[in-house]
């Protein structure tokens, strides 16, 4: 029987995993223990850098015995502080850079298996290297991971067309807390065999299991896309313009972000080559593409008729067309590197939140009247995926404000903007999840009943509490037994 307060040793991580699968210097494992925006700072015992899914599973044995805190780490792209560890030195991350392999393709079956590791640039490309397509598309394509995109439920510019990860995903394979693997890697579309276990894992930020593999979905190749920025009078329009667009074009709209003024002035202000691609400034902007597999298909025809009819209408007020590739990347980067730029101009604050579409442009007329009587030394700079009634409501400080100021405000911000936000039947959080950032968040929005459910879920996936502790669910309330959310659920919302 091992000895539970002994904690894990190295010389055994080195046994499992090898003496290159085991970082302890400072300077090796430093880019493991911050998150990207540098929310957190964790320690760990080591960085395991396993190789196979059999390494994995023995070192999820091995930690479980000795109840050692284990940290699934992807391309640690996440914004909730998910993949890193805590401050206590025990624990020990698992990044999955190694288990990076395409494993295979099927054309035929419009599926591909890949490994956790895989970054999503890579998978996107094997997809079109066999002549199809994979949609999930984000700002951070270049360094996040599949196994990430997974574990968060990731959303990003084409889920009005194509769905979230959770969509996406026909099979799994998975490491249990115990070390045993759960094969699952399924290429079927349909599958009715008692409960679906494999969604448990899905936006389960590694606190259910580490996801080694995913059988996933892929589409027909896109080969005609029309890309396009309009300006229009409020968010109003913007809604109408989507349904427009979406009946005009037989449903080919596959993104369609909400873009305001100052999304323009801090991206020509900061980020290099960016240019506001309209001769006078407006307050809202839409970046809207239509796609389809047919290389035939007159898209641009179909986007310039639907803005020319919404321009006499006076649903856009201006608009122009990209005209090539470049002029599509421009716009493109305009659009993904507003993160980039509220970065550069100082501290800020984000909202990851959800609304009915329709009642969208309700809750940011009364959110926004909120922030410019209540936040007067911050700017709301508020964008994103429209087309899923998912806006990142997020405040940088104003100019000359001061930095500390602003941010010690963030509780009482939070709480008046997502309690708004529940209001209108909204989401806390829309696409990047709980991890760290927003467990007090979850146990004050979700109800009772589901609390007392995901917590019985952990308990019956994790009994020792081993898999990323203290993300999504606190670990204080698991270890009291505790049932249903110490505040009161919203039992009643009203509609806007
Ligand atoms: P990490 O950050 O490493 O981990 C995220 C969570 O998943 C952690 O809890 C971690 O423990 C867990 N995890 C990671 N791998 C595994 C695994 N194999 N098994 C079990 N658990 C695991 N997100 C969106 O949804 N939409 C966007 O449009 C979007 N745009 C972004 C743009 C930029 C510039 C940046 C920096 C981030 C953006 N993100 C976006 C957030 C982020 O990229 C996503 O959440 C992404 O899915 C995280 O993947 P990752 O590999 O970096 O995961
Ligand atoms: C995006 O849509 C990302 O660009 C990041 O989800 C959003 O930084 C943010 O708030
Ligand atoms: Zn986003």
């Amino acid at each position: 029987m091992p000895d539970q307060s002994a904690g894990a040793s190295i010389e055994a991580l080195e046994e499992i995993l090898g003496a290159d699968g085991v970082l302890t210097d400072a300077v090796d494992t430093a880019p493991f223990l911050t998150d990207h925006r540098r929310l957190y700072h964790g320690q760990a015992l080591a960085v395991a850098l396993p190789r196979s899914v059999e390494q994995i599973s023995r070192l999820l044995a091995y930690c479980n015995e000795r109840h050692v805190g284990v940290v699934p780490q992807g391309g640690n792209t996440g914004y909730c502080g998910g993949a890193t560890p805590d401050e206590s030195g025990r624990e020990i991350v698992v990044s999955l850079q190694r288990l990076n392999h395409i494993r295979s393709v099927d054309s035929l079956n419009y599926s591909l298996v890949a490994e956790a590791g895989c970054i999503l640039a890579d998978v996107q490309r094997a997809a079109d290297d066999a002549e199809r397509f994979f949609p999930l598309s984000l700002g951070s394509e270049g360094t996040c991971q599949i196994g990430g995109n997974l574990s968060t439920n990731a959303g990003g510019t084409s889920v009005l067309r194509y769905g979230m990860m959770r969509d996406l995903v026909l099979g799994l394979e998975v490491v249990l807390a115990d070390g045993r693997i759960l094969s699952s890697l399924s290429a079927l579309r349909k599958d009715n065999t008692g409960y679906d276990i494999k969604s448990l894992f899905l936006g389960a930020e590694g606190t259910l299991g580490v996801i080694t593999a995913a059988s996933i979905k892929l589409f027909p190749k896109v080969r005609s896309s029309a890309t396009a920025f309009a300006a229009v009078s409020d968010v109003r329009a913007a809604i109408d313009l989507l349904a427009r667009l979406r009946e005009a074009s037989g449903d080919r709209v596959s993104s369609f972000e909400l873009i305001p003024r100052i999304g323009i002035d801090l991206t020509t202000r900061h980020i290099p080559g960016v240019t506001d691609p309209l001769g006078r400034p407006y307050s809202w902007y839409v970046l809207c593409e239509l796609t389809s597999s047919r290389a035939a298909d007159p898209l641009d025809d179909v986007i310039e008729e639907a803005l020319a009819s919404a321009l006499e209408d006076g649903l856009v007020l201006d608009a122009a067309l990209a005209r090539s590739e470049r002029e599509r990347d421009a716009l493109w980067k305009l659009r993904e590197t507003i993160p980039e730029a509220q970065r550069l101009d100082g501290a800020n604050l984000k909202h990851d939140i959800s609304i009915a579409v329709s009642a969208l442009p309700g809750f940011v007329e009364r959110a926004s009247r909120w922030v410019h009587e209540n936040v007067l030394d911050g700017r709301l700079v508020a964008y994103g995926h429209v087309g899923d009634g998912n806006l990142h409501f997020n405040l940088n400080q104003a100019p000359g404000s001061d930095r500390n100021t602003f941010l010690a405000r963030e509780a009482p911000l939070k709480r008046a903007i997502h309690d708004l936000v529940r209001e209108f039947g909204g989401s806390f959080s829309a696409e990047h999840g709980i991890g760290r950032l927003k467990v007090g968040e979850l146990e004050r929005y979700a109800s009772p009943v589901e609390l007392d459910l995901m917590r019985a879920v952990k308990r019956a996936f994790d009994p020792n509490g081993v898999l990323n502790p203290g993300k999504v669910l606190s670990s204080a309330a698991l270890r009291a037994g505790l049932t249903g959310s110490a505040e009161p659920a919203c039992a009643v919302q009203r509609s806007p």
